[in-house]
């Protein structure tokens, strides 16, 4: 498999989980800007949509959308228990946050990349954005991760995104669960690993 990616864009979700199933897979940077990769390869050839995370498979097949591909790797070995078993409810249950992370904030941060809005806009995409906090605190001040049976693909994801918050002034402190949250996924050895090859 190839994953490509840019550094610490959302495609790091995809990366720390193929290190922690401990898959086989090659990491291919993209640049945003070019749409070439490192190699100089044109980006759009291998994934029309122009965005990273893209997941190609060994017989060709090009995979994108954040949960999907989290998805389809925690499926590859299921032992690993970074989801639950499909046609379970918890299975939807993790969907469920999965789509929450995705739409209200990974998109709600993503939004705050868009150079050309004006600060009025922000600042309302930012007080929406904090009412989504509160949702992941309510569950993250009584367990450690979203899903009460432990680390999932969910949690990878949630922290990839978080990671930004500072680039946009936003001071997660005023979140404590938010922080032990990612204080405690930071220490796990595969996001280690794959923050360390993302720098390179
Ligand atoms: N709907 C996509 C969005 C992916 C996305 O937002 N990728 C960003 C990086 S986090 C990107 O590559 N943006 C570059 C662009 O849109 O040109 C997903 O959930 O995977």
């Amino acid at each position: 498999m190839k994953l490509y990616y840019a550094p610490h864009a959302c495609s790091l979700a995809p990366h720390i989980v193929l290190r922690e199933l401990d898959l086989p897979f090659a990491l291919i940077r993209v640049d945003n800007r070019t749409k070439r990769t490192a190699s100089g390869a044109d980006f759009l050839a291998i994934n029309p949509k122009g965005y990273v995370a893209a997941l190609q498979l060994d017989n060709g097949e090009v995979l994108t959308e954040g949960p999907a591909i989290l998805q389809y790797l925690a499926d590859l070995r299921p032992e690993a228990n970074l989801a639950p078993a499909q046609r379970t409810f918890e299975r939807v249950r993790l969907q469920e946050w999965l789509n929450f992370v995705s739409t209200e904030i990974h998109g709600g941060l993503g939004w705050l990349f868009n150079a050309q809005f004006p600060e009025e806009v922000k600042a309302l995409i930012k007080e929406k954005l904090f009412k989504r906090f509160a949702v992941l605190c309510q569950t993250l001040e009584r367990q450690d991760y979203l899903l009460a049976g432990g680390f999932s693909i969910a949690d990878a994801y949630l922290f990839t995104v978080l990671r930004w918050a500072p680039l946009f002034s936003i001071d997660l402190n005023e979140w404590p669960a938010l922080v032990q949250f990612q204080a405690r996924v930071d220490e796990r050895p595969a996001v280690k690993a794959a923050l360390a090859a993302e720098l390179v």
